[in-house]
């Protein structure tokens, strides 16, 4: 797939001759102010950008600084186009998270090295972050992935008021399971639920995650409480349509889950306080963590389970 660069620079003499020197790179996207490559970086999420440090309003180091403090864009290597020279100058561009400087009036063939080997460098870590989120056994995410996701759906609940629900899903007498059909079958049950689970989220924004052994998470963004207890209901079904059989377990003849749920609305909290804690009962929780919300799902997963499992509760 094709890289995508956004090249920003007030001067659209240098943004041409950049465009013409990186034609065959991949795919070119301009910006002729600070404020307009924050905009449209933050639709685009290019692979790198090409940033001139003096600009009038929002300069260079402004913009990178911008970058490097939104989580969606901090990834992104920054390298600098300036007419500005010296160590002391570009070691404060280091720290602020430049990849690299590219002195003007720009050479094409340097430009072009100095490029590739960001978008080299860029590409391994975007393969090893992937590596390092994915789950070995069912291939979902896994909980680290679990966890920079639910910081990031937090603080966006948070600043949207969206509501924001969390599933927690634990398959029911899961230890009879690997005694009665070997740990070998008990590995493809996992995959198979791991499966199903996802199959009853199709939107991309959900994300389904193993949490731990036979646990799994499911981060919901923008869904009220109604919307996460329709989709615990679908997954009870759907983990039953499995038709795994489990003869040893004493809740059902086939493999089922019990479930927690919790939800952190602004117009109604629907959880219940872990604790006596008057964050909760005023002020909606406003101070109140993404650890809060796992530790109601957990609540609520106990809950359903000393109900008798195979069934949810909030
Ligand atoms: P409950 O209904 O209360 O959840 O009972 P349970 O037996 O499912 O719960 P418990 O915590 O006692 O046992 C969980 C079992 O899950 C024990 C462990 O060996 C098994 N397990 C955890 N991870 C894996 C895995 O990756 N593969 C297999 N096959 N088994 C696993
Ligand atoms: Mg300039
Ligand atoms: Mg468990
Ligand atoms: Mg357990
Ligand atoms: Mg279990």
């Amino acid at each position: 797939m094709s890289d995508n660069l956004l090249l920003v620079d007030d001067d659209p003499a240098t943004i041409q001759l950049l465009a013409r020197m990186l034609s065959d790179v991949g795919n070119l996207r301009f910006a002729t102010s600070g404020e307009d490559a924050l905009r449209l970086a933050r639709e685009l999420v290019p692979d790198l950008l090409l940033l001139d440090a003096e600009m009038p309003g929002m300069s260079g180091f402004e913009v990178c600084e911008a970058f490097k403090a939104d989580p969606l864009l901090a990834d992104v290597p920054v390298i600098f186009i300036t007419s500005h020279s010296g160590p002391e100058f570009e070691v404060s561009g280091f720290e602020l998270g430049a990849a690299d400087f590219i002195a003007k009036p720009v050479s094409a063939p340097l430009v072009l090295a100095r490029i590739k080997t960001q978008l080299r460098a860029k590409h391994l870590a975007d393969e090893l972050r992937q590596v390092a989120s994915i789950d070995v056994l069912t291939g979902i995410a896994n909980r680290r992935r679990f966890d920079e996701s639910l910081k990031l759906e937090w603080r966006r609940t948070r600043r949207s008021g969206d509501p924001l629900a969390l599933l927690m899903i634990d398959v029911d007498h899961f230890k009879l399971f690997n005694d009665r059909y070997g740990h070998p079958a008990g590995d493809a049950c996992l995959r198979s639920v791991a499966k199903a689970l996802q199959a009853a989220c199709p939107r991309p924004a959900d994300l389904v995650a193993r949490y731990g052994g036979e646990e799994f998470v499911i981060l919901l963004p923008q869904t009220p409480r109604g919307g996460a207890e329709h989709v615990a209901e679908d997954i009870l079904d759907a983990v039953k349509a499995l038709g795994i059989t489990h003869q040893a377990s004493p809740t059902a003849w086939h493999v089922s889950v019990s479930i927690g749920i919790s939800c952190y609305d602004a117009d109604s909290v629907c959880w219940e306080p872990p604790s006596s804690d008057s964050r909760f009962l005023n002020g909606m929780g406003a101070q109140s963590s993404p650890a809060d919300l796992v530790q109601a799902a957990d609540k609520a997963l106990y809950c359903a389970k000393h109900a008798g499992r195979a069934q949810a509760k909030l």
